[in-house]
């Protein structure tokens, strides 16, 4: 117990607001289903394998009566060996379907190159130096490490980078995107719960990659119309 309690505290103490199992937008409900689909198919695997291992131990365990038996040396055998290839070929294609599809659904929405967004979407403009974040909303309105974002509708950021390259991450709102000098990477999705999430720089950037995080509250639409008309 003396030397688990160090190990103990040292667990919770890690636990951190970055919880990606709680999506509060569009994509990352996506991106949770994946892990739980990922997960499901992981412990299958292991529940087969650990009570095939139990089996085996018993049934093949060294006995008074066996202890002088030596097994017949077998050459191949056809049905066990397509059994272990074709049981992971069919896992990996189930895993496959959804990623490819969730993938598909969340870059789409992420490129829509075609420059003209939605007349209701929200555009914020993201740069990224060495160790802060800057946000530009559409009307000239700048912030540094706080992100406001209205409730159900679709947010579109255009990020850059003035120095290395950084990561962008709102871990319950969207996955990584990596935010490079001179080179525009786009990143969309809709809120869909009120509330403050942590975001962070999820690329080491240097000596103060680990204080280069900013806050993103998720307000009602008129409490953003607000906040965005206000110096
Ligand atoms: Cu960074």
């Amino acid at each position: 117990m003396k030397k688990l309690f160090p190990l103990l505290t040292l667990v919770l103490l890690s636990g951190c607001n970055l919880r990606v199992l709680d999506p509060a937008s569009d994509s990352a409900e996506k991106i949770t289903d994946l892990i739980y689909v990922s997960f499901a198919i992981m412990m299958l695997v292991l529940a087969v394998v650990f009570v095939l291992f139990v089996l085996f131990i018993r049934k093949y365990k060294e006995r008074p009566e066996t202890s002088d038996y030596i097994p017949k040396e077998k050459k191949e055998n056809k049905l066990l060996e397509v059994t272990w290839t074709v049981i992971p070929f069919l896992l990996l294609a189930i895993l496959a379907v959804p990623t490819v599809k969730a993938t598909y659904d969340i870059t789409s929405k992420m490129s829509d190159l075609s420059e003209s967004e939605p007349e209701e979407a929200v555009v914020v403009d993201v740069e990224a130096k060495q160790f802060r974040w800057e946000f530009t909303y559409e009307n000239g309105k700048t912030t540094i490490n706080e992100l406001v974002l209205p409730k159900d509708q679709k947010v579109t950021f255009r990020l850059t980078s003035t120095d290395v390259i950084h990561s962008f991450w709102i871990p319950r709102l969207a996955g990584k995107m990596d935010v490079r000098p001179n080179k525009e990477n786009r990143l969309s999705f809709v809120p869909r719960v009120t509330g403050t999430f942590q975001g962070k720089c999820a690329e080491f950037c240097g000596t103060g990659h680990a204080n280069m995080r900013f806050e993103t509250k998720v307000v009602t639409q008129e409490e953003f119309e607000s906040w965005l008309a206000t110096e």
